[in-house]
């Protein structure tokens, strides 16, 4: 048999969208779904494999945008699609890519690049798949995308916390008392940073939110098509687990940027650059007061002044102090060498 391309690694040239009037308009996940109204998970699914186009394989971990998406004899999908373990998002993605490249090896199936997206939650791909993902993204042999879409909770299964819930949150797990007001006292795991400061052959890590819609179309097209494995990590706003309007998705999504709370950046080849509003932050922009993003939901409602003012405290710090705003969260050096003084 030949060798082909898709022995060094040759992915789809996937061009980024010039605007939104240059989107393709065919959808590759339709109608046929029962998320709730104003999901924005279910609308970064619709985006993600829009991006992608026709040859790909999307592989999705137990969640919302499984059990939702695919309920008895319906499905959205109209690329082929698997339902993987909750916590296996890292190890479907790697198992695909290399079941592709060597069937193709073995001219069992016609030699050409195919787009593997591998979808988690947060539960399932912060939490319970975090290992699986890491391992991936070591394997630099294999093209494939790990996209962690993040409600904040594990929500299909009634809104529990997650290590990605923020502070303070009600969650099912987390209920505001007479007693205790605060009950969920972590702050949130930097999942982005965290798998880009960690995973030096990972070419391409970025952070979206689906209200920015073209731009996350786009770093899902550079995450195919630079080669090897990458991570994305996407904020969505829940209208059940975060208890507010679902005409309001959209706003929280531009809100969760404009308060600093969820940096937009990409990492590609180690070099940080951040984009849209984000961008527009480090130049220079005011942060918006956190307090517009958290008392515009329900599970925020039991927050007192002291609770928003601790909030906006450590959005400050990863502002103020982090080493990369954001991004890395170790102590620039006059952070550092202010916090030894003071000791
Ligand atoms: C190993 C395992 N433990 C528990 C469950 C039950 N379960 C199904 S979906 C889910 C929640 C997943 O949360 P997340 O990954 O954040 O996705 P979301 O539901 O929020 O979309 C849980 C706990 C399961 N399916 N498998
Ligand atoms: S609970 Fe949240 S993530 Fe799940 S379908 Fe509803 S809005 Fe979407
Ligand atoms: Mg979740």
């Amino acid at each position: 048999m030949p060798e082909t391309t898709m022995f060094d690694n040759a992915t789809q040239i996937l061009e980024a969208f010039r605007g939104i009037k240059k989107v393709t308009i065919e959808e590759y996940f339709t109608s046929g779904h029962r998320t709730c109204q104003g999901c924005e998970s279910a609308l970064i699914m619709k985006l993600m494999v829009k991006a992608a186009g026709p040859r790909t394989i999307v592989l999705g971990s137990t969640g919302c945008m499984y059990v939702a998406n695919t309920t008895y004899y319906t499905t959205p999908w109209v690329v082929p699609w698997m339902h993987t373990q909750l916590g296996s998002s890292g190890s479907a993605a790697l198992g695909t890519a290399a079941g592709l490249k060597a069937l193709m090896k073995k001219g069992k199936m016609k030699s050409e690049p195919i787009n593997v997206i591998a979808f988690c939650g947060d539960g399932g791909g912060a939490d319970m798949g975090i290992g699986a993902i890491s391992a991936t993204l070591t394997h630099k042999e294999y093209n494939s995308l790990i996209l962690l879409y993040d409600n904040e909770s594990y929500a299909n299964t009634d809104i529990q916390l997650s290590g990605m819930t923020p502070y303070g949150a009600n969650t099912t797990f987390s209920p505001p008392g007479s007693v205790h007001r605060i009950i969920h006292k972590r702050w949130k795991k930097n999942m982005a940073g965290m798998m880009a400061a960690g995973h030096p052959e990972c070419r391409y890590v970025a952070t979206v939110c689906g209200s920015y819609a073209v731009e996350m179309m786009n770093k899902v097209r550079r995450a195919l098509s630079i080669g090897g494995p990458t991570f994305i990590h996407s904020l969505d706003p829940c209208p059940k687990g975060w208890d507010y309007d679902p005409m309001l998705s959209h706003e929280l999504g531009e809100l969760a940027i404009e308060t600093g709370i969820f940096p937009l950046y990409e990492v590609e080849d180690g070099i940080v650059k951040y984009y849209g509003k984000t961008k527009a932050i480090v130049e220079g922009r005011a942060r918006k007061p956190v307090r517009e993003y958290l008392l515009k939901q329900g599970r925020f409602a039991h927050f007192t002044e002291e609770d928003l003012g601790h909030f906006q405290t450590k959005v400050d710090e990863m502002w103020n102090n982090w080493e990369i705003p954001g991004v890395i969260p170790f102590k620039r050096l006059d952070a550092a060498k202010s916090a030894l003084d003071k000791k």
